[in-house]
């Protein structure tokens, strides 16, 4: 089911001082940066490699507000690793295989994640206490 590791959310309190240590201490490239307004999340995406299945990625993430899940994530553990998304090839039929094992699913349908990808979130007190996001690619064109 799983085809890579897509990304890695990093919990900040500043993006723009985080993206700057992750340029100079590794040398990414910003390649998307997003406000969303529905996750309570301005984001940025930071390539680090590509596969056959699709690029990985550094995910940086500041809340929009306190009252937000990385808000809230923030406040109660400090900066640090937030979540572990994982590519799939059909988003939907993945939720429905991993919702048939008894993991809770927190999005009952897909929603918008970064760069235009589907996205869908695993309880994390079902999968070990690691909050866990499954990511479908767009469609190419062509
Ligand atoms: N990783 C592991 N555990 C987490 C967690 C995380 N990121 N966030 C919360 N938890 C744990 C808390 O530690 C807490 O545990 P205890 O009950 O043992 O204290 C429990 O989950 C409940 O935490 P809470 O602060 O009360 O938060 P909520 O229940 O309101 O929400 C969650 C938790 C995971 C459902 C919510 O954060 C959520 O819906 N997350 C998915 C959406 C998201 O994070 N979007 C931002 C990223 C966007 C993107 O990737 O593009
Ligand atoms: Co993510």
């Amino acid at each position: 089911m799983l085809l890579r590791i897509d990304h890695i959310g990093i919990a900040c309190h500043d993006l723009e001082a985080t993206i700057a240590l992750y340029q100079k201490t590794f040398g990414l490239t910003v390649v998307s940066r997003e406000v969303n307004e529905e996750q309570g999340v301005r984001e940025a995406m930071l390539h680090v490699a590509d596969g056959e299945t699709g690029g990985s990625y550094i995910q940086l993430l500041e809340p929009l507000g306190p009252d937000t899940p990385v808000g809230k994530f923030l406040a109660s553990r400090g900066e640090g690793v937030h979540h572990v998304a994982y590519g799939v090839a059909g988003i939907t039929e993945a939720m429905e295989e991993v919702a048939a094992t008894g993991v809770r699913l927190i999005d009952k349908a897909p929603r918008h994640g970064s760069m235009n990808t589907s996205i869908a979130f695993l309880h994390p007190k079902d999968v070990g206490g690691v909050l866990t996001e499954l990511v479908q690619a767009p469609e190419r064109d062509s």
